[in-house]
């Protein structure tokens, strides 16, 4: 380690002892900055990002060519309405390196996404994006509860998915020590977590609780280990699901948010306030548009998450669509931070189902499902065709508990299914399955197979 990365480590150590429970920025002069202030440091941002896009990146420079925009027409953020979408085809079309900003030669990384469709999407980084990355990572993880001097059991997955080096580099960077574990062999995450005694989880949400289950079942209670806090992102997940975790493994659960395409984690995580996620407004550009007009909708309403990146060199991107649905609070947050918040994403545009003309989340069927008595905290949803309609089997488990009888499951069976009539407004078919036979997360969850015909 350098002499400066030495004694940097050594203020945190010293700062985070002092402020042990209370509050704690990694990088409080960018956190705390006035919305003014950040409005300014955004369009100068932006302007050079976009000049970065306009140079390097012939997709960019064309569309912007066609919609009429130079990167120096771009005098105010409310511009930026005139700036063209980018979407994740675009990417797949220009598989692998195409929308690079860089030569192939100057990136110190790329890592990968696979879709359920047709090849992966793949990001790259250059040695400042890999830094800038970092040090963002360091401050999510702090807002998230993370302290220098933390032992992290690192149980996000190691490889082309972001989620692992990216949380392993921000980890490290923060001042703490990672043990960079990965996903799968459950058992001895176990016991690992038992015996090096770590504070910081960070996981799936549903990988989270496949950890506590696995524990119970050897009867283990990581209640009484030293845990006392789970960072849980990559996927959608409910309140009840966070309730959840935080009884079975005796932990604050704090949400985080990011996706591949606009760096990995770290765009959005939440505070202590637990009270959505604050986006890192110095580094994205956020806007929440309607997905049907494009139009953006007022704040507080949801919509979908549109992202322009403000500081990266290698992968620049200009109003991403994510295609996640939200909404944004810009209040002043009691944490300190003036970074505006997103909530809770409902679930992805293109993962919604049309249950005989209702629209309905996978996240809504879970936040009805999680906490009910009798039934373990694993689904899945299955897509059927009935006729000229798609229908809806719901694939729950039936707790250790119950009657193995087929009566008592019918009767099981029954009541979630009302419960999500009720709660939700759609009939389903329950099918009510024997403990473990709903298939355990490794990283993020399958929550929904399709078994309509191909045919369509
Ligand atoms: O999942 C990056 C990540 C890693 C985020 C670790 C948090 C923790 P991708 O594999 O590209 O990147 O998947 C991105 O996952 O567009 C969302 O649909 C979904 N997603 C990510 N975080 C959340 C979250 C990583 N907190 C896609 N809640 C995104 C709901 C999430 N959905």
């Amino acid at each position: 380690m350098t002499p400066v990365l030495q004694s940097r480590y050594a203020r945190l150590h010293h700062r985070a002892s002092k402020t042990r429970g209370a509050r704690f920025y990694f990088e409080r002069a960018a956190e705390t900055m006035s919305r003014e202030a950040l409005a300014k440091l955004q369009l100068r941002r932006l302007r050079a990002s976009l000049k970065n896009a306009w140079q390097h990146v012939p997709l960019h420079r064309q569309r912007m060519k066609a919609a009429r925009v130079k990167p120096e027409d771009v005098r105010s953020l409310e511009d930026v309405v005139r700036l063209p979408f980018t979407v994740k085809t675009d990417l797949r079309d220009h598989y692998p390196f195409g929308l690079f900003a860089r030569p192939r030669t100057q990136l110190v990384r790329v890592h990968a996404s696979s879709g359920t469709t047709g090849k992966p999407t793949v990001v790259g980084y250059t040695a400042k994006d890999l830094e800038t990355w970092t040090r963002i990572m360091a401050r999510t993880l702090a807002c998230g509860g993370m302290r220098p001097g933390d032992l992290v059991h690192n149980a996000l997955g190691y490889g082309l998915f972001t989620g692992g080096l990216g949380f392993h580099y921000g980890i490290e960077r923060l001042g703490a020590t990672v043990v960079p574990v990965s996903g799968g062999m459950t058992e001895r995450q176990v016991v690992l977590l038992q015996d090096f005694g770590a504070r910081v989880l960070c996981a799936t949400p549903s990988y989270a609780l496949n950890i506590a289950e696995v524990a119970e079942r050897d009867g283990v209670d990581l209640r009484k280990s030293k845990l006392e806090v789970a960072l849980c992102g990559a996927e959608p997940w409910s309140e009840a699901m966070r309730r959840e975790i935080q009884v079975r493994l005796g932990v604050r659960a704090y949400d985080n948010y990011g996706l591949s395409e606009i760096m990995g984690p770290g765009v959005a995580v939440e505070c202590e306030a637990q009270d959505g996620m604050h986006a890192w407004e110095d580094h994205f550009l956020l806007e929440i548009l309607d997905p049907e007009t494009g139009q953006a909708v007022p704040d507080g309403q949801a919509g979908e998450l549109v992202i322009t990146t403000l500081t990266k060199e290698a992968l620049p991107m200009i109003r991403y669509r994510t295609r996640d649905i939200t909404s944004i609070e810009r209040k002043r947050c009691s944490c300190g931070r003036t970074h505006a918040r997103i909530r809770r994403l409902t679930g992805r545009s293109d993962d919604m189902l049309i249950i005989r003309g209702v629209n309905v989340y996978p996240s809504q069927v879970e936040s009805v499902l999680i906490g009910l008595p009798d039934i373990a905290p694993h689904y899945q949803l299955v897509v059927e065709r009935q006729g000229v309609q798609d229908a809806l089997k719901v694939e729950v488990e039936a707790a250790p508990s119950v009657d193995a009888s087929p009566s008592a499951y019918a009767r099981l069976g029954e009541k979630v299914q009302h419960q999500i009539k009720s709660m939700i407004g759609i009939t389903t078919r329950v099918v009510v399955k024997q403990p473990g036979e709903v298939p355990r997360s490794q990283g993020k969850a399958v929550r929904v197979r399709d078994e309509r015909p191909k045919t369509r």
